[in-house]
């Protein structure tokens, strides 16, 4: 059978038709989204600061041949853990795939031994034997950190079900991408997921593109939310971008989850200003794409600009940045200069 034709979007990469749907304000976040408080706006703006500049430290450590394997950024996506967490509560637990630095600093692990792990340092959460892909924080409730994509949404699902077995009211959050939402094991865990009524959340972080492929070119469908409709599980789709719209969203997706309805399908509309992973040269979309979204809707300055109206100085902004950055450097200093971890490492942790 011929190849079906594809459109002249699709042929040229550009992702045209998504434009529209991710344009300012158009994703469906259930009618007008609550303001924030200002000590909110603050927490908000602080924590992604604090990725972003982390990431933007990771970029150019990996440029410097310090940070070895694969590194994949999250700039751009700031707002969706950090509107996701103030959801949250103590006990709920975070998993996500190779994209994940941000999750990790969201949830409250240390910024020292996340960037000590990148650089394969003995400080690093997995003792610098993980590296990027190949974290975790029990104590902070983060289960990676997977490199195989999908793998996290089975993995998310079982711990939905521990939470169930186990009689408390947690919360799982499986985060995975919109490439990642074709894989076949998303669909049986959806489906065991509402069948056994089990406390998940799937935050599908719809940035356009898996690897070189836009949305427009892999799926049939491109609304994220419907994907769970087949199995009865209600979704909505958020303005990534805001995060208040994910903070809000998150509220209405854990209260469901809480009061034992079942999963809860998020489909946040989002962008990645960088490459797949640093080696991406990114030439499957324009320059002019990139700027428009980040001139638009950059999530950071969305909670700048507010601040700004709202009466705060330039000069109590910029001390937040710069108290974030001692913190970004604080830790690539860590990063650089703690020792490797011992050969005698190689033989342990080792599961037998
Ligand atoms: C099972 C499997 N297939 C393929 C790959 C290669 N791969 C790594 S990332 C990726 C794209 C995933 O894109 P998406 O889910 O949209 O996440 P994003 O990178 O945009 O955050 C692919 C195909 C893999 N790691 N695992
Ligand atoms: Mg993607």
């Amino acid at each position: 059978m011929a190849a079906p034709k594809k459109s002249a979007a699709q042929e040229s990469g550009q992702d045209k038709g998504q434009d529209k749907v991710q344009e300012k304000g158009q994703a469906k976040t259930g009618g007008s989204i609550p303001e924030f408080t200002r000590e909110q706006e603050l927490v908000a703006l602080r924590d992604m600061l604090l990725i972003r500049r982390f990431e933007e430290k990771a970029g150019q450590l990996y440029g410097m041949g310090a940070i070895g394997g694969f590194c994949h950024l999250y700039i751009g996506q700031e707002a969706i853990v950090v509107g996701m967490q103030m959801a949250l509560k103590q006990g709920d637990q975070v998993i996500t795939g190779y994209r994940d630095h941000g999750h990790m600093l969201a949830c409250g692990m240390d910024a020292k031994g996340v960037m000590a792990e990148l650089t394969g340092r003995h400080g690093g959460y997995s003792k610098g034997k993980g590296g990027s892909m190949h974290m975790f924080s029990k104590e902070k409730n983060f289960f990676g950190g997977h490199g195989i994509v999908g793998a996290q949404v089975s993995l998310g699902t079982g711990l939905a079900f521990a939470n169930r077995y186990r009689g408390t009211d947690f919360v799982s959050l499986a985060y995975f991408g919109d490439g990642a939402s074709n894989q076949g094991q998303v669909y049986e865990s959806f489906n065991m997921a509402e069948l056994w009524k089990l406390p998940v959340i799937y935050v599908i972080e719809n940035n356009r593109y898996a690897m070189g492929t836009s949305v427009t070119r892999s799926s049939a469908q491109t609304d994220f939310s419907k994907r769970g409709i087949s199995f009865n599980i209600p979704g909505e789709q958020v303005d990534g971008m805001d995060v208040r719209a994910v903070k809000a969203a998150g509220d209405k997706a854990v209260a469901w989850c809480r009061a034992g309805k079942g999963p809860f399908i998020l489909e946040m509309q989002t962008y990645r200003y960088r490459g797949h992973s640093m080696s991406d040269p990114a030439k499957y979309r324009t320059r002019e794409e990139v700027d428009k979204v980040r001139h638009d809707q950059d999530p950071i300055e969305q909670v700048r600009n507010r601040l700004l109206a709202a009466k705060m100085s330039e000069q109590d902004l910029k001390a937040i940045d710069a108290e974030v950055r001692e913190i970004v450097n604080a830790a690539a200093d860590f990063a650089q200069h703690d020792p490797e971890p011992a050969a005698a490492e190689l033989w342990t942790d080792v599961y037998r």
